[in-house]
């Protein structure tokens, strides 16, 4: 009955950078030629959106409406599209796959060149936005806009999941979680039987944890500031935990020391430069290698011997955990409805959508891990 027709609805909108979201009503258009309108259903808050709300992410264009870790049912479809019908359960990605680029056809990227990451157009492909207020334009974000009862994406930035699939629980496909496995299991590949430091306990780095311990690594050092995180870190399988402030001199000496001459494996998963270079540092010449995964504020450089290098060690990193997003994520939600693995643990808090703003506090007091609204 909505198909065809512009939708009316509610979307948490982000005005102007350090201010809370606010809830408004909003015009959502129907789709065009290859996009998909999609219900939200369920959508979790994360440390990336907070990044644009906190204005520290150079290119962003305000208003705009954030979200990107969800799941949700098509609402109607625009001429051309094939794969996805009304009714279908789908997951919005923040990263497309055309399949036709240099880096869709490179089985080692999965970085399409249609994504929207750094230059941040706030549009859709076709250069235009779906979304008004108050009369105004409302950008997009990366593509998927999940902080909205309804968004358009284009259809090469969704995929299609199982009709079994628990939406409140898989939308953390979205972001979180495949990040974080992917980012041990893809871009690692951590080797069993290996040594793995993880820098920070979100919802990502635990997911992280999550990689290691299904790779078979047999010592997970959990690092954060935050000792309250401890505690899921290790249910998840970490076997160490080191709290920066318990030691006065730096971290990746602590860390190298207890390991014999350093980790196998570093992760940065908190977005600090600092850390970066610690992680790094950290892991064991020759060989130890470094994933990036926490997003910097765009200003920020790092700097380090290159000696690190020079001496075998690695430094590399991956957007969604090196997946192939509309190929791999409904494999993902297959493989957890057959439970091949299990994250339910990650999400601590459940709030109903227009308590946004009360997710985003829990996220900055540091007493949430994943936060999931109900749309
Ligand atoms: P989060 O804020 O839930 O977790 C970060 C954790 O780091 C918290 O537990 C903090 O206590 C801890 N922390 C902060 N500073 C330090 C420090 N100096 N030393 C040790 N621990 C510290 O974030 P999240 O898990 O949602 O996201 C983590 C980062 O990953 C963030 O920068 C986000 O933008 C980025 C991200 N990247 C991708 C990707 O595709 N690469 C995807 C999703 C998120
Ligand atoms: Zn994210
Ligand atoms: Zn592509």
């Amino acid at each position: 009955a909505t198909a065809g027709k512009v939708i009316k609805c509610k979307a948490a909108v982000c005005w102007a950078p350090k201010q809370p979201l606010s809830i408004e009503e909003i015009e959502v258009a129907p789709p065009k030629a290859h996009e998909v309108r999609i219900k939200i259903v369920a959508t979790g808050i994360c440390r990336s959106d907070d990044h644009v709300i906190e204005g520290e992410i150079s290119g962003i264009k305000y208003p705009l409406i954030l979200g990107h870790e969800a799941a949700g049912i098509v609402e109607s479809v625009g001429e051309g599209v094939t794969d996805m019908k009304p009714g279908d359960k789908v997951i919005p990605l923040g990263i497309p796959q055309c399949g036709k680029c240099k880096c869709c056809l490179n089985p080692y990227s999965n970085l399409c060149y249609k994504n929207d990451l750094e230059k941040y157009s706030g549009m859709l492909l076709d250069n235009t936005s779906r979304f008004t207020c108050k009369g105004k334009p409302v950008h997009h974000f990366i593509g998927t806009s999940t902080f909205s009862e309804y968004t358009v994406v284009d259809d090469i930035a969704v995929a299609k999941i199982h009709q079994d699939a628990p939406l409140d629980k898989v939308c953390l496909f979205g972001c979180s979680f495949s990040t974080g496995y992917g980012s041990a299991v893809n871009t690692a590949k951590v080797k069993p039987g290996s040594t793995c430091a993880v820098f920070g306990l979100g919802g990502v780095g635990l997911s992280v944890i999550i990689g290691c311990k299904a790779a078979g690594a047999s010592r997970i050092i959990a690092v954060d500031l935050n000792s309250d995180k401890f505690a899921k870190a290790k249910e998840f399988g970490a076997t160490d935990f080191i709290n920066p402030k318990d030691y006065d001199r730096p971290i990746d000496e602590v860390l190298t020391e207890m390991t014999e001459d350093g980790v196998d494996y570093a992760f940065e998963v908190i977005g600090n430069t600092g850390v970066m270079t610690s992680a790094l540092k950290s892991t064991h010449f020759g060989y130890g290698k470094t994933v990036i995964i926490g997003l910097a504020p765009s200003t920020a450089t790092i700097s380090f011997d290159p000696m690190l290098i020079l001496t075998g060690r690695v430094l590399t990193g991956a957007i969604l955990g090196g997946f192939k997003p509309k190929d791999d994520i409904p494999k993902l939600v297959s493989d957890y409805l057959n439970k091949k693995f299990e994250f339910d643990g990650l999400v601590t808090h459940r709030l109903p959508f227009m308590k946004i703003n009360e997710g985003f506090e829990l996220l900055h007091k540091g007493d949430s891990i994943r936060t999931v609204l109900t749309v």
